[in-house]
């Protein structure tokens, strides 16, 4: 199944962009669509209405402002929908963070951090990881690099540390 991510704007992408490496990096299938809930409303009822049909398992919605996109969507499809909050007004992401997570009862869209593209990434994968155990297979791995990594930094810390100590 692919994931598709769908942005209000081509000046989100920057922020969305690590959301489609991390699903390129899992070999997932990705989509890529600019609308916006406000500026294109029937674009956005045409992508959502009709994701299932074309093999979209997850929707990744990003959007800043006020942050209509992850909730519309939702309300055009069963498909889950991770909504991304964008930061891009002077208040920071705060106005989209809130405009996205206070769905009303009915209408789920699982809201991640601002600015939190490749969380939304890697929740899509472990929704797709359900029934797909090669999938799950690269997830453990993933989780076992990434501890990997916090060793390495330890490490360099405690040299970097030592070094001190003998200066
Ligand atoms: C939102 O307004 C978009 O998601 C974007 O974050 C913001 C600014 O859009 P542009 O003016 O760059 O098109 O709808």
């Amino acid at each position: 199944m692919k994931v598709a991510i769908i942005m209000g704007s081509d000046s989100d992408w920057s922020i969305m962009e690590p959301a489609a490496r991390t699903l390129q990096e899992f070999g997932i299938e990705t989509e890529v669509t600019v609308a916006s809930a406000h500026r294109t409303p029937e674009k956005v009822h045409a992508f959502a209405s009709g994701a299932a049909d074309r093999g979209v398992g997850v929707i990744i919605a990003g959007a800043g402002a006020a942050a209509a996109l992850p909730g519309v969507v939702a309300s055009f499809t069963t498909l889950p929908v991770i909504g991304v909050p964008i930061n891009s007004t002077p208040l920071g992401g705060m106005d989209a963070l809130l405009s996205i997570v206070q769905m009303p009862p009915g209408m789920p869209v699982a809201t991640m951090a601002i600015n939190g593209a490749k969380n939304a990434a890697l929740l899509a994968i472990q929704i797709l990881a359900l029934t797909d155990p090669a999938l799950q297979a690269k997830l453990a791995e993933y989780r076992r690099q990434m501890a990997r990594e916090v060793d390495n930094k330890e490490q360099r810390l405690l040299n970097k540390l030592n070094q001190a100590e003998k200066a």
